[in-house]
């Protein structure tokens, strides 16, 4: 049994007295997924990547960026993951616009790549749809411009996505964890966009608030992490350091933990739109999003410190 399989095991004896769901099992066949992400702002990008970039069992095709400084974002992201060891991984930054980005970028400013592409995101997005027709899972981690402008540019590739896995909305709940629900950031950066995504009919899973906001990554579980001292583990620690946020709250990683297949919360089917503030609400209608609810928090932060220190490089002697 691999390490991340008795991890997985275990958490799944754990889990089941209250939560019914499938156990936290890696898929058996590789799993294909390109992960589009706005890193470099909020620090929990940085855990996601962290987490899929490392997976095993899983086919990462890509990373895109999103939002305002899209070639930046692109270049935290490849020296991440050129970090963890996957320089393989082609990253292609996103339509750009006005915004600014965070202090990460500091990080990255003089990194180089060839991985670091110079094609158009979205092309890239429907190409790799066109080649594995039904197969790859787009997990989605920042505001949804570069989904919102795959679907508009190519609308014929929605049949052939398997799914879109969110982090995004709030049906339940805001940023405190209590009712109402606010508009959520990423859905409220270009609520066109998310609408678009969200009235596809291409599969859809929502992590929202409700089930993101009490993933608190302490300052104990950061120190077990970056012990390990790996250059991944060193790089997650210098990004933290120049985030300074306090304690991170991994909202991305739980969309990423769902798409690799790990439960740590119960879902539910609702028909949601997204209104122009970017408030996601249930309404009367045929769903359309598998919303998750009801997570447990310990159990998904003890889960992903293993699970993320077993799966990371360590340095070659
Ligand atoms: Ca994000």
């Amino acid at each position: 049994m691999s390490a991340w399989a008795a991890v997985a095991f275990a958490l799944c004896l754990f889990a089941r007295p209250c939560c019914a769901l499938p156990p936290a099992t890696a898929v058996a066949t590789p799993e294909k997924v390109i992960l589009d992400t706005d890193i470099a702002d909020d620090i929990d990008d940085a855990y996601a990547l962290a987490l899929l970039a490392s997976a095993p069992n899983v086919k990462l095709l890509g990373v895109t960026t999103a939002f305002g400084e899209t070639g930046k974002r692109a270049q935290v992201a490849a020296k991440l993951l050129a970090a963890l060891g996957r320089s393989d991984v082609s990253v292609f930054a996103g339509r750009k616009g006005g915004s600014a980005i965070g202090r990460q970028y500091q990080w990255a400013r003089r990194f180089r790549s060839p991985a670091l592409k110079s094609g158009d995101a979205a092309l890239f997005l429907k190409t790799q749809i066109d080649q594995a027709p039904g197969q790859i899972t787009l997990v989605g981690i920042g505001p949804l411009m570069n989904l919102g402008d795959l679907l508009t540019r190519y609308p014929e590739v929605k049949p052939k996505i398997r799914r879109i896995v969110l982090m995004g909305g709030a049906v339940y709940a805001g940023y405190n964890n209590q009712a109402p629900a606010v508009p959520e950031w990423n859905i409220s950066r270009d609520p066109a966009a998310a609408r678009i995504v969200f009235t596809s009919g291409v599969p859809l899973v929502m992590a929202g608030l409700e089930v993101t906001t009490t993933l608190h990554l302490d300052a104990e579980r950061q120190k077990r992490i970056f012990a390990d001292g790996t250059a991944g583990t060193d790089a997650l620690a210098a990004l933290t350091n120049l985030w300074g946020g306090g304690t991170p709250t991994l909202f991305d990683v739980a969309a990423v933990a769902y798409a690799l297949g790990h439960r740590f919360c119960d879902e539910e089917r609702d028909h949601v739109v997204v209104d122009d503030s970017g408030l996601t609400r249930i309404t009367d209608g045929p769903p359309n999003v598998t919303v998750l609810v009801h997570p447990h928090p310990d159990l998904f932060l003890d889960w992903y410190v293993s699970i993320l220190r077993t799966q990371i490089p360590g340095d070659k002697a």
